[in-house]
Formats: structure tokens, sequence, C-alpha cells
């Protein structure tokens, strides 16, 4: 009985050492567990700071490539609308040299178009002078001098009468601008009196030409004209005498006549 409770004492005592070691082994694998706590909870404390902080340089750095890339889109359309604009201006500048320069042309087109009428009509006219000489060519008494066609008629009438024929022939009666045409009538009137277009019937003593200009230097033969009994219309070569021959004499008087028509161009 006693060796059994001092059996059961001693195995007491030895479970209680066991206890304590135990209890030791445990405090001592505990001591590196609580550190080991401590270190994780400093490491889970830590963990999720720099997590944060990575995060937040990220969106940063996202954020300044949106601005980057902002700004780019913003420069690239400034450019764009900036070379736009001088396009632009250029473009309207181009539009009103064009618009000058079409104005002008149309200003040209038009003086061109006048002038290609007035050729066109001086044109025309020379063709129907030309065939008024064919026409004439073989008939007798028609003449060529210097710028001008001339009719000798080979009849006699009063000056209204043969001014009326010259008419018909699309002339009219002489006019005698210088010596040398005063010269070659003097060959073609063969020693007639002939007709020419001066005359002062409107105004006694103011001598025209049938296109109304003034007579300023005729060919007036001494004395003449003297207007003796209404002399209104002048002849060349009333007296058998060299130039000057003209006279002043009777509208109504009977001569061969003298019509021209200029064809200078
Ligand atoms: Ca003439
Ligand atoms: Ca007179
Ligand atoms: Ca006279």
């Amino acid at each position: 009985m006693s060796e059994s409770v001092y059996e059961t004492m001693h195995s007491s005592s030895v479970n209680l050492k066991d206890k304590q070691n135990l209890h030791e082994d445990i405090y001592m694998s505990e001591v590196p567990e609580t550190q080991l706590a401590r270190s994780n909870k400093t490491t889970l404390t830590l963990e999720p700071s720099s997590a944060g902080h990575r995060c937040y340089r990220l969106v940063m750095v996202i954020l300044l490539m949106l601005v980057v890339l902002l700004l780019s889109v913003v420069v690239t359309l400034w450019v764009n609308f900036h070379n736009m604009s001088v396009a632009r201006g250029r473009l309207e500048i181009s539009y009103n040299n064009l618009t000058i320069e079409r104005d002008s042309l149309k200003k040209s087109y038009k003086t061109v178009a006048e002038e290609r009428a007035q050729f066109q009509a001086k044109s025309d006219e020379l063709q129907e002078m030309l065939s008024q000489l064919k026409k004439d060519i073989n008939t007798p008494g028609w003449r060529y001098f210097s710028s001008s066609i001339y009719y000798i008629s080979t009849e006699k009438k009063s000056w209204s009468e043969s001014r009326q024929n010259c008419k018909e022939r699309g002339t009219d009666l002489v006019i005698i601008n210088n010596r040398e045409e005063q010269d070659i009538v003097e060959v073609w009137r063969r020693g007639e009196g002939a007709w020419i277009g001066a005359n002062d019937r409107n105004n006694e003593g103011i001598w025209k030409w049938v296109d109304g200009t003034a007579v300023s230097d005729g060919f007036w033969s001494s004395g003449e004209p003297n207007n003796k009994g209404e002399e209104d219309c002048a002849v060349s070569g009333y007296r058998s005498e060299p130039v000057p021959n003209w006279v002043d004499i009777s509208c109504d008087s009977q001569y061969i006549w003298i019509c021209e028509k200029n064809i200078n161009i």
C-alpha cells in the first residue's frame, strides 16, 4: 500500500516534471512563435501600405500618361488647325487673285469681242467693196490711186445729179486732199471740166467738201471763186489752164464728174 502510494506520488512527481518540461518546451516554442507573429504582424501591417503605394504610383503614372496623351492630341489639333488656317488664308488670296484675273480676262474678252466685231464689219465692208470692184473692173471709167478708187464719167450732168450718180455707185464726189490727187484728176478729166465735191450752197463763201470738212486750201484759178450770178459748185479745169484751175459755177451746169471711194483700212 505505501509502495503503491509512493509509486503514485513518484509518478505524480514525474508527471509534474514532465508537465513543467512540457510547459517550458511549450514556452520556448511559444517565444519564436510570438516573435514570428509580431514579425508577421509587422509584415502584414507593411504589405498593405506598400501595395497602396504601388497602386498610387500606378494610378499617377496612368494619369500622367493620359495627360501627356491629351496634351499631344491638343497640340496635334492646334497644329492642324493652324495649318488649315494658313492654307485657308492662302486659298483666299488665290481666290482673290483668280477673281481679279477673271475680271481682267472678262474685260479683255469684251475688248477682243468688240475689236473682232469691228474687224468683221470692216471685213464685210471690204468684201462688199471687192465685189463691187469685181463688177466694175470691166467697166470703163474706174481707176485706182493711193488709197481710193475713182469713177470718171463720160456723161455730163448737173452737180446734184452727178453726186447722186456717185452715191448709186457707193461713192461720192471726189475730195481733193493734196496736189498729187489734184494732178491725177487733171489727167483723168481728159481736158473736160469735171465736178468735184466742193460747194458753198449752205453758206455763201464757206466752201465745204461733201463729207462736211472745210475746203482749206483749194486749187482755185485766179479770181475764183467769185460767185458770179450765184455760183455755188466747184469744177476742176473749167478753163484749159494748168493747176490751179478750179472755178465756182452754177450747180445746174452740165459737166462730167469724178467719184471717189476711200478704201483705207
Ligand atoms: Ca480724196
Ligand atoms: Ca457761191
Ligand atoms: Ca466763178
